[in-house]
């Protein structure tokens, strides 16, 4: 059984074995969820970043957490939407799936997830909430999971989205 929570907060002071960093496929910080990550985890995660040398849309790498709670980054770079017919859903749950993986390959028990690809990335929310939460279902993971929404729509629709999932 996934055990999935979601809750509205800021994913830098989680205190879980991994949190998931909304990343580009440079790897070297940004905006959003990125930028609050390495702001938080401090300058020898834009080094560590450095040395992996890039990410492909859809595949995840892991660096330690450094001045974070939690023990691990792990970075995926989600989709960018451009119009629906360009892989992008499948690209999306690769994201989660490789996360996934990547944690347990780490020996996690826990990790916290941002919503990939719905802010500067343009994902739409609701679709983007039904792939990440089936996609984590089905991953049968035995992870403790939680979605930390940063604003209140996000919180809802995914919070909507696995009630309709699980009736
Ligand atoms: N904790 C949790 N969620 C957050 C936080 C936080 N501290 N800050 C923002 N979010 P985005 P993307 C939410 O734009 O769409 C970067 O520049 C935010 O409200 O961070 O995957 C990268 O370098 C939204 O719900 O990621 C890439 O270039 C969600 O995180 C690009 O943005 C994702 O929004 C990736 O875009």
């Amino acid at each position: 059984m996934t055990k999935i929570t979601i809750f509205q907060g800021d994913i830098t002071v989680q205190k879980v074995d991994a949190i998931v960093n909304a990343a580009n496929t440079s790897l070297r910080g940004g905006g959003g969820v990125d930028g609050a990550i390495h702001r938080a985890a401090g300058a020898k995660l834009d080094k560590a970043c450095q040395r992996l040398g890039g990410c492909l849309t859809g595949e995840a790498k892991t660096t330690a957490g450094f001045n974070l709670p939690a023990k691990y980054i792990i970075h995926t770079p989600g989709p960018i939407w451009r119009g629906g017919n360009n892989n992008e859903e499948q690209l999306l749950q690769n994201c989660y799936q490789n996360c996934v993986l990547e944690a347990e390959k780490h020996h996690c028990h826990s990790i916290a997830f941002p919503s990939i690809s719905t802010g500067v990335y343009g994902f739409p929310l609701k679709k983007a909430a039904q792939i990440a939460l089936q996609t984590l279902i089905k991953s049968n993971s035995s992870l403790y999971i939680t979605f930390v929404c940063f604003d209140q729509q996000t919180y809802r629709v995914y919070q909507e989205t696995l009630a309709a999932l699980l009736n």
